[in-house]
């Protein structure tokens, strides 16, 4: 038997794939979370007889078991068993330093690997496996969304093939895949399966929409954050609204029922690991998370309910257009007004009658400065007509009676 502990994502069940591709029958493959991991490897460990010592093959990817269970395997593999942990994460490459170990981050070539690219590497290298254009093709889909490349490859199949797995249970997911990868020269969704991703991608569009108007603005120890609750999509969010609001330094997505914080930037200036490090969570720089206790309660739910929506940008503008040469004009929920106008090569800030804000270097850092500091957005064409239409007057009256 060749027994397989793999995660319970796109990652670790494509493993769980090519497990079933390269051995049949014989793969015994068991999906996991990453709390649940440990006590399946223990209860499996404990449940060894000297047959299954003899026939079968221990495997673990995209998962890494805890200091007890590498003992024990470590023993299992001095004594003769057979056993493998392949992963890519940095936070396991100490297993290395066991023959039984194979943990790369990185390719050779500097590309970021997935647990699924590396077990194919694998099972191919061990001719467990035949290569061919539609494997080649699914795993590197599963090893661009689990590294974050589809977005910088802009590659929409990879997000597709993920919302999928998400659409349907495990098995589905694999009775639908398996077939499909055992020929030809590339991996395709069928007409249901791409009628379903339409359908899912103008879902997620609507929800994204929805919460671009419910996001509220709140500043802590000199950083922004949006705060938006959302049980859903938090990647979509956490990418799309960082995008929408790029004076925002992060965006923290709300999950009260199972009190979860997720933490997301799309800035490269602030690290989300270190916002849910304070409230006893971690994660990586852009993508970050934390269970809520009292104090993220304060400030992500008490303080952020007294306030506001942020006010959105207006959209059908003719005349009042960013970066226009006249100036622009936003306002804000207190109907203040701001002109961001250009002298020179810099840019101003004026609200009216008082000294005007600046200079700054470009039209982006003089928004953001106004959308931070007065939460303001582009005000409307009639605020902007409005607007031109008391200067011309105050100029009128300025003159005095006799000109007209
Ligand atoms: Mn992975």
């Amino acid at each position: 038997m060749y027994r397989l502990f793999t995660h319970n994502d796109l990652d670790g069940v494509a493993c769980g794939i090519l497990f079933r591709l390269a051995f049949g029958e014989k793969a015994d493959v068991r999906y996991n979370s990453v709390s649940g991991l440990n006590y399946q490897v223990e209860r499996y460990l404990e449940s060894m007889n000297d047959r299954m010592k003899k026939e079968d093959y221990l495997y673990i990817t995209d998962l890494s078991v805890n200091q007890e269970n590498a003992e024990i395997i470590n023993q299992f593999v001095s004594e003769g068993g057979n056993a493998k942990l392949i992963d890519h994460h940095k936070t396991a490459l100490h297993f290395n330093d066991y023959t039984w170990g194979v943990v790369k981050v990185e390719d050779d070539r500097g590309v970021l690997t997935s647990a699924a690219s590396l077990v194919y590497e694998y099972l191919v290298h061990e001719n467990h496996l035949q290569k061919n254009g539609s494997l080649d093709d699914f795993v590197e889909l599963v090893r661009q969304y689990d590294t974050w490349d589809w977005d910088i490859h802009k590659n929409y199949r990879a997000k597709n093939l993920n919302d999928l797995f998400y659409m349907v249970s495990i098995e589905e997911f694999e009775e639908r895949i398996v077939p499909r990868l055992q020929s030809g020269d590339c991996f395709e969704f069928d007409d249901f399966e791409q009628k379903l991703l339409e359908m899912e991608e103008d879902k997620i569009e609507r929800y994204i929409k929805r919460k671009k108007r419910e996001i509220i603005q709140i500043s802590s120890d000199a950083l922004f954050g949006g705060v938006v609750h959302a049980e859903s999509y938090h990647s979509e969010l956490g990418n799309e609204l960082g995008k929408e609001f790029p004076h925002l330094d992060y965006i923290a997505i709300l999950n009260l029922g199972g009190r979860k914080i997720s933490f997301r930037t799309v800035h490269d200036h602030v690290d989300v690991s270190a916002i849910a490090g304070e409230f006893g969570g971690g994660g990586h720089a852009k993508a970050a998370g934390c269970t809520m206790n009292g104090e993220a309660y304060k400030r992500y739910i008490d303080q952020a309910f007294q306030l506001d929506p942020i006010k959105q940008d207006a959209t059908r503008n003719v005349y009042n257009l960013k970066e226009s040469r006249d100036g622009c004009l936003y306002e804000n929920r207190d109907r203040d007004l701001f002109l961001i106008y250009k002298d020179g090569k810099r840019y101003f800030v004026s609200m009216d009658n008082k000294e005007p804000s600046g200079p700054f270097e470009s039209f982006a850092m003089a928004e953001r400065f106004l959308k931070r500091e007065f939460g303001a957005a582009l005000a409307r064409d009639e605020i902007y007509v409005g607007y031109l239409e008391s200067i011309v007057h105050q100029i009128k009256s300025k003159r005095g009676p006799t000109s007209n």
